[in-house]
């Protein structure tokens, strides 16, 4: 019988009852624990606010499973030789694309033009329409993809930018130019990697179109935030919407706070829900058991 470590002691009454739930429904008799002695355990449930941080001892562990959809704060670590999964969760996925249309309708319509409008003006102006907006997303995976077919359902015109070839998609440095240079929405769901890291600089920045908005619910490492300032503060960027930050939370006196073109959302955009997530990691388990591949394995060489 598999003895499954629950690792995020903090998450335990969130899993307590849909994790045993969905081991039984994949018709897997395990049993799960909060501590135990590491050279028993199979599978290592893991959160990056894990106090667990040296894998050396789990010597029997056949996977660790990421309740997190990013892993850059696991990915490194030496000591970690076992596979290691991230999580795709159709929960956290709907979250993530109501999310992004959210955001993304606030700025296509100009709602904050009627929600605060203090000396009641009557601007009859009407915004495009949608399928004159064209939209960008740099990073098509599971969360990028599901952003963009929902966004092209409302008639966007949805261009996606990500690292291997795909039909439809764009590429490398000249993809990039070319995403920014009709981006007047720019989403990044790009996971944090050291290719990835500032992205949006003061050169990328250029390539978008005047006043483009940015919303980036990816990591808040794809931006310089500097430049990003300077872009702001120039009007190069119309407004920033910002869930993702180097430090979180962000600290009190950070300049995003006060910047009036600046909406901070504090790392909301998307949860792992308890009840969809515990079944992948259900599944990844029975997999394991089976000896057949886990689902979202982490690629260490590329770190995602
Ligand atoms: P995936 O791994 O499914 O997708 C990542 C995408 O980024 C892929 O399309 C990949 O390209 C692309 N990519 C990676 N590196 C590069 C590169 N160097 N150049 C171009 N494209 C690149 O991840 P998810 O969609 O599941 O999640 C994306 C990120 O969203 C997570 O890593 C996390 O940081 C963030 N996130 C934020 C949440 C929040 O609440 N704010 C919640 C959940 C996730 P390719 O397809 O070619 O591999
Ligand atoms: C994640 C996140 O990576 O919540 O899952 O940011």
């Amino acid at each position: 019988m598999p003895l499954i470590l629950f690792a995020v002691p903090a998450l335990w009454p969130e899993y307590r009852d849909a994790l045993p739930a969905a081991i039984a429904e994949a018709g897997i008799d395990a049993r799960i624990v909060t501590e135990a002695d590491p050279a028993e355990v199979d599978y290592i449930v893991y959160a990056p606010a894990s106090p667990l941080q040296d894998f050396t001892p789990y010597t029997r562990a056949k996977a660790v499973l990421n309740l997190w959809a990013g892993v850059e704060k696991i990915v490194g670590n030496p000591t970690l030789t076992q596979p290691l999964t991230r999580m795709v969760d159709p929960g956290l996925t709907e979250g993530m694309v109501e999310w992004v249309v959210g955001h993304t309708l606030r700025h296509h319509l100009g709602m904050d033009r009627h929600i605060v409008n203090p000396g009641h003006a009557w601007d009859p102006t009407c915004p495009p329409l949608a399928r004159e907006r064209p939209v960008t997303i740099l990073g098509m995976g599971a969360l990028g993809s599901a952003c963009a077919e929902a966004l092209r359902r409302l008639n966007f015109p949805v261009t996606g930018w990500s690292r291997t070839e795909k039909p439809g998609q764009l590429q490398g440095d000249h993809g990039l130019r070319a995403a920014l240079s009709t981006a007047q929405v720019l989403i990044t769901l790009l996971p944090k990697t050291p290719e990835t890291e500032n992205l949006l600089n003061k050169g990328t920045l250029a390539h978008l179109p005047r006043g483009a908005v940015i919303l980036n619910p990816g990591r808040g490492a794809l931006i310089d935030d500097d430049a990003l300032m300077d872009a702001l503060n120039s009007g190069q960027i119309g407004h920033a919407t910002l869930d993702v930050f180097r430090v979180e939370p962000l600290p009190q006196d950070h300049p995003y706070w006060t910047h009036s073109r600046v909406t901070v959302t504090p790392h909301i955009a998307a949860d792992t829900r308890a009840l969809t997530s515990s079944r992948v990691i259900a599944e990844n388990i029975r997999r394991g058991e089976a000896g057949e591949p886990f689902l979202h394995r982490v690629d260490r060489a590329r770190g995602y």
